[in-house]
């Protein structure tokens, strides 16, 4: 069992059922290779400020300025947050209160922009992410959404085009950081054009979000009127949501549309959570750990070209990689490899390529991201060996996934999660 349970024992007499599941995850966490590119393994401190006392208490409003009595620590534990949050990413102003990256686009649309304004932003099946325009989206449903594409030949952003189209449409703001976009992004040349055109910049920088902390990707600032977070991907949190700004006046309007604009009671647990997670990456050693999450992601996409597979823009920047499966086999689908390398003990999710004429549940591509394995120690010879693996159960159609899986489960006992 994983040590990771360790922590569960009164759960374990009282309600062994629940205690079970948490039990079995904890050794499916432990056993497998999580190469989802959100995700990732958090510290055992992180684990225990989410666990903590703090999941008890109601502290709507802000430090100092709460609904509630018995506020005095949660304000500490929030302004710690708050202060980490923008050494951090050295701005003025951090709002830690987003239940998750999703809400922090909500607050951030309703401050800049009023119903039915014009937004342009890279749609989903691009990269892009739900919340920056899909129509059954809040944004999609209460915003005119306009999109750019990324250029059909490189697969890379082209930023004539997204100035072509923000002369066309005269949006009110403009989103880039993107969900499956494997290269880096040019926050400046984008500030260019919301000046030109008068537009608000906002980056949701939800992926990339460490490696900005670390200074392994460009920052967005000071480029961008407002940025966006989860604090769960790169960043190596808990999972929430984070608004960063250096304007007081953009500030004063996101805390109001965070709170009561879209939320009641912040998690102040996970805001705990989120201060321990942010002085992690303070210490120096968060930067080695983005460096070799880059390093690993090179590696591995190295590995799978070598097998033969095409990676969507021909390579990777950052911390995760898009496949296109079709030049292997035009039969192979995302969904099918998906399934077929979870069988295997290698966790990855199906995605849709730039132009997949095939829907969202199927796919032709899948996309696999370094950060949860290199937090438990793999590095690039292990890339290689899970390049190879890859290419045998896609070799294979499948038939070889059970025998990886036990190769693979050895492989996990040799890097052990950090809790
Ligand atoms: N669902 C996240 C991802 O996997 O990229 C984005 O919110």
């Amino acid at each position: 069992m994983a040590t990771t349970t360790d922590s569960l024992s009164t759960l374990r007499s009282i309600d062994p059922k629940l205690a079970a599941m948490l039990d079995h995850e904890a050794e499916r966490q432990d056993s497998t290779l999580e190469f989802i590119a959100s995700e990732n393994h958090t510290s055992k401190a992180v684990m225990e400020a989410t666990g903590s006392w703090l999941t008890n208490k109601y502290a709507e409003g802000y430090p100092g300025k709460r609904y509630y009595g018995g506020c005095e620590f949660h304000d500490q534990v929030e302004d710690l947050a708050r202060d980490r949050a923008k050494e951090l990413f050295g701005c003025n102003f951090a709002n830690v209160q987003p239940h998750c990256g999703a809400n922090a686009n909500i607050a951030a649309f309703m401050a800049l922009l009023q119903p039915g304004d014009r937004v342009l932003s890279l749609p989903i099946a691009h990269g892009g992410h739900l919340s920056h325009g899909l129509k059954p989206n809040f944004s999609g449903t209460f915003f005119e959404i306009h999109d750019y594409m990324l250029d059909a030949e490189t697969e890379l952003l082209d930023m004539d085009h997204v100035r072509d189209r923000a002369l066309e449409c005269k949006p009110k703001l403009i989103i880039c950081g993107f969900s499956a976009y494997p290269r880096v992004i040019d926050f400046a040349a984008f500030r260019a054009i919301a000046d030109e055109v008068g537009a608000y910049l906002m980056a949701d920088i939800a992926h990339i979000a460490g490696l900005v902390a670390s200074g392994v990707h460009p920052s967005p600032f000071p480029h961008a009127d407002v940025v966006t977070t989860t604090t769960h991907k790169t960043l190596r949190g808990p999972r929430g949501g984070l608004i960063l700004s250096n304007s007081e006046d953009i500030a004063k309007k996101i805390d109001r549309k965070v709170f009561p604009g879209s939320q009641g009671g912040p998690l102040m647990h996970v805001i705990a959570a989120k201060a321990q997670a942010f002085g992690e990456a303070l210490d120096p050693s968060f930067r080695t750990y983005q460096e070799q999450v880059v390093a690993n992601a090179k590696a591995f996409a190295t590995g799978l070209t070598n097998h033969g597979f095409r990676l969507c823009s021909g390579g990777t920047d950052n911390h995760l990689l898009l496949v296109d499966l079709r030049n292997r086999d035009a039969e192979l689908t995302g969904a099918e490899v998906e399934s077929w390398l979870g069988e295997a003990g290698i966790v990855v999710n199906k995605n849709g390529i730039p132009n997949d004429p095939r829907p969202p549940m199927i796919t032709s591509g899948l996309r696999f991201g370094t950060p949860a394995t290199t937090t438990r120690g793999l590095r690039e010879a292990e890339m290689q060996q899970v390049a190879d693996w890859i290419e045998r159960v896609v070799a294979s159609g499948g038939s070889e996934a059970s025998t990886i899986r036990e190769e693979v489960r050895t492989l996990c006992t040799r890097f052990p999660l950090p809790h």
